[in-house]
């Protein structure tokens, strides 16, 4: 898959089900201008379900699952079925294709029911409409016009209908899933406990962006911060009364957080959050892991979002580099950016380590990342560099278990 192709996972999956001979393949074909599924007349041709990935408009990027159909006879047969039923799980959007001349049959109103019960958004789809006429067409036109049945008639042949029956499943795309910072980790009223350290570093008056964003976000999911100084949490654990489901710390004070936080409670960093809201965490913790490759006089980009802010600059270049040489036993070559700068040729760099980006916006990182995984460049970012180094980022990926897998992987 090309960098820039939608992966699979945001694709609207869209499965086609229903009888053999409906014209499932032939309505996939209609859809698509294209002739990627075998239309045949012999019952069955389809055997196994057939994945085709494209970019449908009015949509956007899809998956169309063409599937055999539902009625195969035989030991074989039920197998058959049993896959096409399987895709019903991988489905956002279903389509019942039934043959129009024929109408709904037991099994197509088997299938209705299932997609119900499952409440998966589904649409009838009455296709042949070419080989109805007369009164038989008028008792249709009837069934098309009541407003409870979501259903719509089609040709394959013809194309009749095609273009309504794309506008429709647009309509139908499940609204995308809105990215959060913590809140999808949290259920209303639970307790959050965020570690801020208030030194020299940190601004006048006020808390950093990243601090503000995560509290509004607590705030958004009916959940409770509780915020405070790293001096002050072991104490408030203790005293809170009830047991939080996260503790959320800056990452300069993460080993202090690390040993206050009893072990049973979740603890990660605001830069993992962010990571994970801007970035890419999968990326930016595998491209931690470039350390362990390191050799000396290899380049090492210090990339920062902004250019006045007295505490990533601190960090990132006086001790990131520290950190990076005490942990590595090597000596490689810093090269550091800041502002909107960032290099267009990467190649010459072993790896990229990018503050959190608090002021870069999202399309803007996720340019950075792309640019760097297209050059081969492995990409992390200061909080989550440190965690590594630190030996504390498999615990801070807690809340997050399958980007904590990525650390046990043997391949660099
Ligand atoms: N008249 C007519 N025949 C169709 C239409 N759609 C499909 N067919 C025919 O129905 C048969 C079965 O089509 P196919 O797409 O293979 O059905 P599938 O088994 O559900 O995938 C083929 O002979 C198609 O040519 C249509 O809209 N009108
Ligand atoms: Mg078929």
């Amino acid at each position: 898959m090309g960098m820039n192709q939608t992966p699979s996972s945001e694709r609207v999956h869209i499965g086609l089900f229903g009888k053999r001979n409906a014209g499932k393949s032939s309505v996939i074909n209609a859809v698509t201008n294209q002739d990627i599924a075998i239309v045949s007349e012999v019952r069955g041709t389809t055997t196994d379900p057939v994945y085709k990935a494209m970019e449908l408009l009015p949509l956007g990027p899809v998956m169309l699952i063409d599937t055999p159909g539902l009625d195969d006879e035989g030991e074989l047969g039920a197998l058959r079925v049993q896959k096409g039923l399987d895709v019903l799980r991988k489905t956002d959007i279903a389509l019942l294709i039934v043959d129009g001349s024929a109408g709904m049959s037991p099994e197509d109103e088997r299938l209705e029911e299932e997609l119900k019960k499952r409440e998966l958004p589904y649409l009838v789809v009455f296709n042949k409409c070419d080989l109805i006429s007369g009164t038989a067409a008028d008792a249709l036109e009837q069934r098309k016009d009541s407003e409870n049945e979501a259903c719509i008639w089609v040709s394959a042949r013809t194309g009749e209908g095609i273009q309504e029956l794309k506008e429709r499943l647009a309509r139908m795309v499940p609204e995308k899933r809105e990215k959060r910072l913590a809140g999808d980790l949290l259920e209303p009223l639970d307790l959050v406990v965020l570690v801020v350290p208030i030194d020299k570093a940190a601004p006048k008056g006020r808390l950093i962006l990243p601090q503000q964003q995560t509290i509004r976000d607590v705030l958004e999911s009916g959940a409770v911060s509780v915020v405070v100084r790293e001096k002050e949490l072991k104490e408030t654990l203790s005293r809170l009364g009830r047991q939080p489901k996260l503790v959320i710390t800056d990452s300069q004070v993460f080993d202090l957080a690390d040993r206050d936080t009893p072990e049973e409670i979740l603890l990660t960093s605001f830069s993992i959050l962010f990571a994970r809201y801007k970035g890419n965490l999968e990326q930016a913790v595998r491209g931690a892991r470039a350390l362990e490759t390191l050799r000396d006089g290899d380049k090492i980009l210090i990339s920062e979002g902004c250019t006045h802010h007295r505490q990533c600059d601190d960090i990132g270049t006086v001790k990131l580099p520290r950190w990076i040489e005490n942990y590595t036993g090597k000596k490689p070559e810093f090269v550091f950016t800041s502002g909107t700068g960032f290099e267009r040729d990467l190649k010459e760099y072993h790896m990229i380590v990018h503050c959190g980006g608090c002021m870069l916006n999202e399309q803007e990182m996720q340019y950075r990342l792309k640019e760097a995984a297209a050059q081969g460049v492995p990409m992390t970012n200061y909080g989550i560099l440190i965690a590594y180094m630190k030996g504390i980022l498999e615990r801070s990926l807690q809340p997050f278990p399958e980007m904590a897998a990525l650390l046990k992987e043997e391949e660099v």
